[in-house]
């Protein structure tokens, strides 16, 4: 058996930010547009008016600030209301697998290794561009990668769940070194014109490089156990899928072909879900609360944070001890926590313990014990 390490991350984030200000003014912009078209219907009461969001409203309720897309025009066009990406051909790269190979050369560049020594790529991420080939199979073709490849979702947890899968191989013997790769182009299944949830998602992509611990070119981080929970629920819900087209007309602009929530549900059955995950997880390994240096948590919504925190930690834990990046990022999906980790790690000391923890839709929960090592 091996021990595997964390000895590389990697973050691509894109160009194009969104602060609340022009979210909002963009959205109440669309609403005026579809009240006044169907002011008849509305006027009748056969048709809901649609309400104005607000950006107090927002940093209030998620702590977000903005958030960075790939492509703001076509989201802020009231007319479009989502992103516009241009049909790529088969033998360009497609978009996942383009955002993909930014982070992951900064993660190997950052674990000092080159693409020939990586024998496993997965893209772990809550939707994917196309069903085949394998997105992750793209990806290590354009790294110029031998070995093999494969794409996973879990949604929100997709990150430190594929951790887990490429720790075990680690473990195992059967991969040497592995690229845990998270693409989340949340802005193409975020639904723009809903003002409950419009806020909540941007785009980024992650990467974290897995390998031996005795191969490890410099200081790194050390899995020490990880673990992954899931629990069916309805409460987080995208039904876009194969057998759309089987279905009857008028599904192509249906609501819950994007991402649905009840985020109220959400809060209250993943908050006890996750508190109660960190706390087995720590004490199957022994590991108290004045153990653990740092929590680089999913960033989906501050308080939410701030609750998993003080549980954790049984006190409020200082700033640096929980950094949150949702504030720039908003939620990036399983990308989140990796943002944090790769932002947020390098100043821990040898000996040092953290916990990478994500939570979503599945429900699914993972977190990923680790030690600063060298
Ligand atoms: N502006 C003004 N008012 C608003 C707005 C707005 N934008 N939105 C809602 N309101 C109103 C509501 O209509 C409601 O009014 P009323 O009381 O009259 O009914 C009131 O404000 C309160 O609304 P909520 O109860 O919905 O507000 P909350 O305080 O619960 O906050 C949150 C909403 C922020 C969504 C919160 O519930 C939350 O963060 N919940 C947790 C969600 C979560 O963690 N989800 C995880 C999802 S991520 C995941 O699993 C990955 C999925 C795959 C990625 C998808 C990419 C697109």
């Amino acid at each position: 058996m091996h021990t595997p390490a964390i000895t590389g991350s990697g973050v691509f984030t894109p160009s194009e930010t969104i602060t609340n200000a022009e979210l909002v003014k963009a959205f109440n912009n669309y609403v005026d547009l579809y009240n006044a078209e169907n002011a008849d219907e509305i006027a009748s009461g056969t048709l809901e008016a649609k309400a104005y969001s607000s950006e107090e409203f927002i940093l209030k309720s998620s702590g977000i600030e903005q958030r960075y897309v790939i492509d703001k025009t076509g989201i802020l066009d009231p007319k479009v209301m989502h992103p516009r990406f241009a049909q790529r051909k088969d033998d360009e790269p497609s978009l996942m697998a383009e955002i993909s190979v930014k982070a992951a050369r900064q993660a190997l560049e950052n674990a000092q290794r080159n693409v020939d020594e990586i024998d496993l790529v997965i893209c772990a991420a809550s939707n994917m561009e196309r069903a085949y080939p394998a997105i992750a199979v793209e990806m290590q073709d354009l790294l110029g990668i031998n070995g093999f490849a494969f794409d996973m979702n879990v949604a929100c947890s997709s990150a430190t769940f594929g951790i887990q899968a490429a720790s075990d191989m680690i473990r195992s013997g059967s991969v040497r070194k592995a690229l845990v790769i998270n693409p989340e182009i949340c802005s193409a299944h975020l639904e723009w014109r809903d003002r409950d949830c419009h806020f909540i998602f941007g785009d980024v992509a992650t990467a974290v490089l897995l390998e031996r611990e005795e191969d490890a070119a410099s200081s790194y981080f050390q899995v020490k156990s990880t673990r992954c929970a899931t629990v069916f629920s309805n409460n987080i819900r995208n039904n876009n899928g194969f057998l759309r087209r089987t279905r009857p007309a008028g599904m192509a602009d249906r609501r819950d072909m994007q991402f649905m929530q009840n985020g109220r549900k959400v809060f209250k059955e993943v908050l006890p879900m996750v508190s109660a995950h960190i706390a087995a997880h720590m004490a199957d390994e022994g590991v108290g609360a004045d153990d653990l240096k740092r929590l680089w948590l999913h960033q989906a919504n501050k308080t939410m944070n701030d609750f998993i925190g003080r549980k954790v930690l049984g006190r409020t834990p200082e700033p640096a001890e929980q950094p949150n990046i949702l504030q720039d990022y908003a939620n990036t999906s399983s990308a989140g926590s990796i943002i944090a980790f790769s932002k947020y790690s390098n100043d821990l000391a040898p000996g040092d313990k953290g916990l990478i923890c994500s939570f979503g839709a599945g429900y699914s929960v993972g977190s990923v014990l680790v030690e600063r090592k060298g």
